[in-house]
């Protein structure tokens, strides 16, 4: 009996853990474009036409290689809908003896999926995904015993076993994190052009089935410039190494009106839904910076985010799941604004990033947590409308990873879990760190009055409104003594201009 071998939209690996034994000519590879995944959330236009795009041309190349390929596309005629009806279609179509899946990379369809050996009686095997670095079960087993959970001693954990910038048993250079020699505000730059490549016609008919069936979603589906094969994938990889990771480190928290791409990899779409993987890429950094030309403090700070922060979320997520989505420390519940949708803000800084994201289904990661996510934090927005904008709005967002950095890195609605202290910050930081202040309606000088930047007094209200919560966080007490320092005229104008503002909002 032939197995049927489902892949889903973020598993286009070749070396995916649910191909591993797969006979060519017996088994049943799967894949499907289905309604439910496109529409759960609303996703950007641009995220939807990347992923059919990218699903078909991997779906063209496995068949190259002699796999046998059952592709629906979303217009097929029989199309069900789902992951759980297509799979029952091909069991009624084919003769199956078992079904194997690489563990899915959201919690709802990973629930669906322990079921389908019982409503479909048959053996369901869901093998690990070893794209990752650090398993589901090791991850649990790492944060046994641990009241608070750290990227950093995850981080070096990583390094050890993967052995990976390691000088024998000491760190290379004999530091594990060279963050102090990043974040150089921006200056004038030389920024180089972005990946892009021209849409082939199977990228041209997923974009015309995006326009005719999701024109209400959010985003510009054109221009279109992603990668969509591997092989294009691995263009954009070889472009960051040669021509940004130099600046990387230097750049990584740098923001400036027009330039949304700056010194970052662009890889995270690629990279979430298999086209490239994780090892693959670190080990091109290391490589760089062993061959003398790339700097320890940009290869090193690129290595974190992937070895680091994005296993370390991982781990969390699973940790914490199903509760995880009910978080909410702060008992924040204000509604998202318009303005997330259209951009239509004085808020210069906010409009930049929000235009961008309409644009590219893109914004870098300081634009989302000290911009985006830092608005919604200090205007306390219910943190579950604040992740379906973000699993909305990304290409690379998938609830694995977009969960954890909004819920627990930027609205810190877990308590603490995942960051120390929460990520607030006032005008003069966004200030230091891009140009937005330039060319807007509000003076970031003004901390206080009707033309002041709102982040000012927005920050001092949200420490005063969550006291009981946060000032026994050694991290943030310090700002407490300021704020207790401060007379009294100016503690009634923040609080007065904070009520003003959060009432039109
Ligand atoms: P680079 O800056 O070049 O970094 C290299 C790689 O490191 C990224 O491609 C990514 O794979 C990884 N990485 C960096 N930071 C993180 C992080 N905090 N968590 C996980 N991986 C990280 N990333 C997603 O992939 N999907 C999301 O849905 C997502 N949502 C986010 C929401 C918020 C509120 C915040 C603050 C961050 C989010 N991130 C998310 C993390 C980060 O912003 C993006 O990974 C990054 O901007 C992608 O661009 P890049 O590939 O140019 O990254
Ligand atoms: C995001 C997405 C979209 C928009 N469409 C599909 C699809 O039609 N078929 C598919 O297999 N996967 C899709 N995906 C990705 C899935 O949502 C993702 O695989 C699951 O959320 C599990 O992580
Ligand atoms: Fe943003 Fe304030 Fe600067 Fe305007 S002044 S761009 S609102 S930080």
């Amino acid at each position: 009996m032939s197995k049927l071998r489902l892949i889903l939209g973020d598993q286009l690996s070749t070396t995916i853990s649910s191909l591993e034994g797969c006979d060519k000519a017996k088994d049943i590879i799967l894949m499907c474009e289905v309604w439910d995944e496109a529409t759960y959330v609303k996703h950007h236009q641009k995220k939807i036409a990347f992923l059919f795009s990218a699903m078909r041309h991997f779906a063209k190349a496995l068949s190259s290689q002699g796999y046998t390929v059952q592709y629906v596309k979303l217009d097929d005629q029989q199309n069900t809908g789902s992951f759980r009806e297509e799979v029952k279609r091909a069991i009624k179509q084919y003769h199956i003896g078992q079904i194997i899946v690489t563990h899915p990379g959201e919690y709802r369809v990973l629930t669906d999926m322990k079921n389908w050996q019982k409503d479909f009686d048959l053996p369901v095997e869901i093998k690990d995904d070893t794209r990752f670095l650090c398993g589901v079960d090791e991850f649990k087993k790492w944060s046994k015993d641990r009241k608070q959970l750290r990227m950093e001693y995850f981080y070096r954990e990583m390094r050890e076993k993967h052995a990976i910038l390691m000088d024998g048993e000491e760190p290379a250079g004999g530091q594990w994190n060279y963050d102090a020699d990043n974040r150089k505000p921006p200056k004038e730059l030389n920024i180089p052009e972005p990946y892009h490549s021209e849409p082939d016609e199977i990228t041209l008919e997923a974009i015309s089935l995006v326009s005719e069936r999701f024109n209400d979603h959010f985003g510009d589906i054109e221009p279109f410039y992603f990668a969509v094969t591997r092989k294009q994938a691995l263009n954009v990889l070889s472009l960051f190494i040669k021509e940004r990771l130099s600046k990387f480190g230097d750049y990584q928290d740098a923001m400036l009106e027009g330039e949304p791409w700056m010194y970052h990899s662009h890889i995270s779409f690629y990279l979430n839904c298999g086209l490239l993987l994780p090892l693959e890429c670190v080990k091109a950094a290391e490589n760089t910076y062993l061959e003398g030309a790339a700097p320890l403090n940009a290869v090193e700070g690129f290595i974190r985010q992937i070895i680091g922060w994005r296993e370390y979320v991982r781990g969390i997520y699973w940790l914490k799941m199903p509760e995880y989505t009910e978080e909410n420390f702060f008992s924040a519940d204000r509604n998202l604004p318009d303005f997330y949708w259209t951009g239509d803000t004085q808020m210069n800084c906010l409009r930049q990033c929000i235009t961008e994201t309409q644009k590219n289904a893109y914004a870098h990661h300081i634009q989302r947590l000290m911009i985006l996510g830092n608005f919604a934090l200090l205007t306390g927005i219910d943190p579950k409308q604040v992740n379906e904008w973000f699993l909305i709005v990304y290409a690379d967002a998938y609830e694995w990873v977009e969960l954890p950095n909004v819920t627990g890195m930027i609205l810190f609605a877990d308590g603490g879990y995942l960051a120390s202290k929460p990520y607030a910050a006032g005008g003069n930081y966004i200030n230091k760190m891009s140009n937005y202040c330039k060319n807007c309606d509000y003076k970031v000088t003004k901390k206080i009055g009707e033309d002041a930047c709102p982040f000012n007094y927005l920050y001092w209200n949200f420490l005063i409104q969550n006291r009981e919560k946060l000032q026994s966080n050694h991290r943030v007490s310090m700002m407490y003594k300021t704020y207790d320092r401060m007379d009294d005229t100016k503690k009634k104008a923040i609080e007065k201009d904070s009520h003003d503002f959060l009432d039109k909002l």
